[in-house]
């Protein structure tokens, strides 16, 4: 649209604002590739997580009328996949999970490489609530290949860790004392304190 706009007014190049901006209809779409994706790219043994599975035309948009994907696990020692998608974790290790789909005789594989992670041995990391009305760090990233405990200690000063999206529980106003929550998946959090709007934090687990 904004290129159109600027075509259009852009004396003495009607011509060339007409090709960009009508007139002409879009290839018909082909079917190109797979991707898959997943909120979380982690599971813990024992768990379930869904994985979708979207195929693309060759402008990156939905191809529709494709048919559901075939799903496969490359170490179902690890993880096994459902024909719906959800990943199951078994033991730890990763799996590289592949939807095969095959539309017009044309077969496009997507994949996505799960990490499979135990729940008993999780890595704790540490965030103070200051009176100075700061989480410190503000930005937690941690690179774990296990769940990450995150253990808040809060200051004299009472704070929250309110959630900035859901999936996590919030932590209510506290002071002088210390709160955990767990991360099971990858992902970014960010959080702030309801008392103190300033107050902001985010954790990362990657
Ligand atoms: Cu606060």
């Amino acid at each position: 649209m904004y290129r159109c706009i600027l075509g259009r007014i852009a004396v003495g190049i009607v011509t060339m604002a007409m090709f960009a901006c009508g007139g002409t209809t879009d290839p018909t779409p082909v079917f190109s590739a797979v991707v898959v994706s997943s909120v979380w790219h982690s599971v813990i043994v024992g768990s379930s997580i869904p994985l979708t599975a979207i195929a693309k035309d060759q402008n990156g948009a939905t191809f529709s009328g494709a048919p559901a994907p075939t799903w496969t696990s490359s170490n179902e020692t690890a993880a096994t996949v459902n024909a719906s998608g959800v990943v199951t974790g078994v033991a730890e290790g990763t799996s590289t999970i592949s939807a095969s789909v095959t539309a017009g005789g044309v077969t496009h594989v997507g994949t996505l490489q799960i990490l499979v992670v135990s729940d008993t041995n999780p890595v704790t990391y540490h965030v103070t609530a200051t009176t100075g009305q700061a989480f410190t760090p503000e930005t937690l990233a941690v690179h774990s290949n296990r769940p990450v405990t995150v253990t808040w200690t809060f200051q004299s000063l009472a704070h929250t860790v309110t959630w900035d999206s859901a999936g996590v529980a919030d932590i209510p106003a506290t002071a002088n004392a210390q709160v955990s929550r767990k991360f099971t998946n990858f992902g970014v959090w960010s959080y702030h304190c309801s008392i103190h709007p300033n107050m902001t934090g985010t954790i990362v687990v990657f």
